[in-house]
């Protein structure tokens, strides 16, 4: 099985993009072998499995899903909330219910200001407790890269890139950073996974970049860049609405390129990850 999250539907992407999106996501991991379970919360009760009648009730904007990191599953429970996990959040689930593979656009990171907002996403503390297999395009470019891959350093996290060793701009194939690890398919990420879990408590990423003619130009993508942090600035925007913001200013400076190329690489994110699952399914047995 895999793990899809719920956030990148309800606050990531524009409608109807994100539900057509959220279907493609599901017929990719079909199509890897495996069995896609779309994770949310619904009137307080997790659903492992949104059927695509509950996923649109979830994104419907008159309903104000919260956006759910692994922190708030406990209270959106108990006060029987609708909300839309993040890879956090997911990761949280998919571990206890014994899904172990995921897949996502790009994982939340460490912000450009951590210095003085100290904002780091909760998904790099999440992945380091749960033992699942992440698939994503890197991290958002308007992250922090290179701190962001510190962090997953001295958290325990492997990192290894899919069929290349630069890590994945999300938006872009190369951030600008080597790794030291590439995974020439998926049988080799499966046996990766499956003996780092033996070894450790962690769980693993494995980074996907987007495909070459999917790609922003780096033209493009500086100049979204630039006013996607001028706009959160301005806005003075914190905490889980920074996201958000940012990806809806790149979406707006591009003319929606940057959420074509966001489509692209989180359906193949999803195919990858229906790759791998199906890979560890077979080790195991
Ligand atoms: N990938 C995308 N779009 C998104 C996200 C990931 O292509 O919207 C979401 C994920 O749910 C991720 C979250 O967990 O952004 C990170 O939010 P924050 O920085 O507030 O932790
Ligand atoms: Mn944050």
């Amino acid at each position: 099985m895999v793990a899809l999250e719920t956030t990148i539907v309800v606050q990531g992407l524009p409608s109807p993009t994100n539900l057509e999106v959220a279907a493609q996501c599901e017929a990719a991991v079909r199509t890897g072998g495996a069995v896609p379970a779309t994770i949310g919360v619904l009137e307080g009760r997790i659903v492992v499995g949104l059927t695509s009648a509950e996923l649109a009730q979830l994104a419907e904007s008159e309903r104000h899903a919260a956006k759910l990191s692994a922190r708030d599953l406990g209270l959106s429970l108990a006060l029987k909330r609708d909300g839309a996990t993040t890879v956090a959040g997911t990761i949280a689930i998919a571990s206890r219910v014994g899904i172990d593979v995921m897949a996502t656009g790009g994982l939340g990171g460490v912000h450009r200001d951590a210095r003085e907002s100290y904002d780091e996403s909760a998904d790099l503390t999440s992945l380091s407790r749960n033992q699942v297999l992440v698939v994503a395009s890197g991290v958002k470019s308007i992250l922090d890269v290179g701190a962001t891959l510190e962090r997953l350093d001295t958290l325990g996290v492997p990192v290894a890139g899919y069929q290349t060793n630069r890590f994945p701009g999300f938006y872009q194939r190369d951030s600008g950073f080597a790794l030291d690890w590439s995974l020439a398919d998926e049988v080799e990420a499966a046996a990766a996974f499956l003996i780092h879990s033996e070894l450790s408590t962690t769980g693993f990423l494995v980074a996907n970049p987007v495909s070459q003619e999917h790609e922003l130009s780096s033209d493009q993508h500086d100049g979204a860049l630039a006013s996607a942090l001028e706009r959160a600035k301005s806005l003075g925007v914190t905490g889980k609405e920074v996201t958000p913001v940012l990806l809806a200013e790149f979406a707006r400076y591009t003319e929606g390129q940057s959420v074509v190329v966001n489509r692209h690489l989180v359906v193949a994110n999803a195919g990858l990850a229906g790759r791998i699952a199906t890979a560890v399914a077979r080790n195991r047995t």
